[in-house]
């Protein structure tokens, strides 16, 4: 059998962030403090997403959470877990989460609160009970010396210092940005550990492949319906899972666009700005690639709210390109 790793290619997430933390002579490794905390947490929702069924926490708590959703069991406990395992690193000032209606203000920033973090602890939940591949979503940034929290925390996307998502699928595999570039790791449950498997992802061009719910067709603008009959007769091929980890990931890896556009029950969209577009959109410009609204880059949309939705076009420039095109 292929090694998968020998003693001299090795390099663990932690032992890879330190590396990248070197290259900021200011940099006091509490940063580092924060990732293997998100390190810690993901392994455990791992763990609670792919023995779900044996201990009965698939399905609805029979509630519906801020986003007016049916909650799942596995939300809860993703949410739980995230808390917990960030909850106690003392320079996080604020963590929000998409299960919780109002953002958590644990410490100011003279209690050494330098950090918010925000997130989806398991977007696409509702798909666990079929086994189709879940995902947590994790967005951080630096809360400013002066000011409000709450207000900090509703910076733009492009002020965020770190981002990226865990997809628990076939392989639980981390996907991180700290502004230099996208990483990729795989937890290799032999040794409990994310491994370092791809450094500095770039997004292939050329790849005619479209991600949308077609459902919606007769519900999206004309302009989209008008890219949908386009790319109908320019041989494109259709990939939708359903599941935004999911799906964003096969477009970091192999190209192509997916798109989440506003309709007439959802004119703003439906995804989440601050912990889901905005830490997918810093992944994939950081992989090479374009995440727009339909007019200007999300990382430049000035957020109002902590769960403001908006609409997502994300993927390899040519391919976002090409829905500008009929979006114009
Ligand atoms: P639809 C999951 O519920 C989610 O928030 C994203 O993960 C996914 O991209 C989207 O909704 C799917 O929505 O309307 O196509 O079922």
């Amino acid at each position: 059998m292929e090694k998968r790793w020998t003693q001299d290619n090795l390099t663990s997430l932690q032992s890879s962030i330190l590396a990248e933390e070197q290259k900021h002579p200011g940099a006091t490794g509490e940063f580092t403090w924060i990732l293997s905390a998100i390190s810690l947490a993901t392994k455990a929702i791992g763990n609670k997403v792919r023995c779900a069924r044996i201990e009965d926490v698939i399905g609805e708590v029979g509630e519906t959470n801020v986003q007016g959703e049916m909650q799942h069991k596995l939300d809860v406990i993703a949410n739980e877990i995230i808390l917990r395992c960030l909850g106690d690193r003392e320079n996080i000032g604020v963590l929000a989460s998409e299960e919780n209606e109002t953002p958590f203000l644990l410490r100011s920033r003279e209690e050494g609160g330098r950090y918010a973090v925000l997130f989806d602890p398991l977007d696409g939940s509702s798909n666990v009970d079929s086994s189709v591949g879940v995902g947590t979503i994790f967005s951080v940034l630096r809360l400013p010396d002066g000011g409000s929290r709450e207000v900090a925390m509703l910076s733009p996307g492009k002020d965020q210092v770190a981002a990226g998502y865990v997809l628990y699928g076939s392989s639980t595999v981390l996907v991180l940005t700290t502004g230099n570039g996208v990483d990729m790791f795989v937890l290799d449950q032999s040794i409990g550990s994310f491994v370092l498997v791809t450094k500095g992802i770039q997004i292939p061009s050329g790849n005619k492949t479209y991600s949308i719910n077609e459902a919606y067709t007769e519900k999206f603008s004309k302009e989209i319906q008008q890219y949908l009959e386009w790319v109908h007769e320019n041989d494109y091929s259709s990939r939708y899972i359903g599941s935004m980890v999911a799906d964003v990931h096969r477009v970091l890896l192999k190209g192509g666009v997916f798109l989440y556009p506003p309709t007439k029950e959802k004119p703003e969209g439906k995804l989440r700005l601050m912990y889901e577009a905005n830490p997918m959109a810093m992944v994939i410009e950081q992989a090479g690639g374009m995440a727009v609204d339909g007019s200007k880059r999300i990382l430049e949309i000035e957020p109002s709210g902590l769960h403001e939705r908006t609409s997502v076009i994300l993927g390899s420039s040519d391919q976002v390109g090409a829905v500008l095109q009929h979006c114009s």
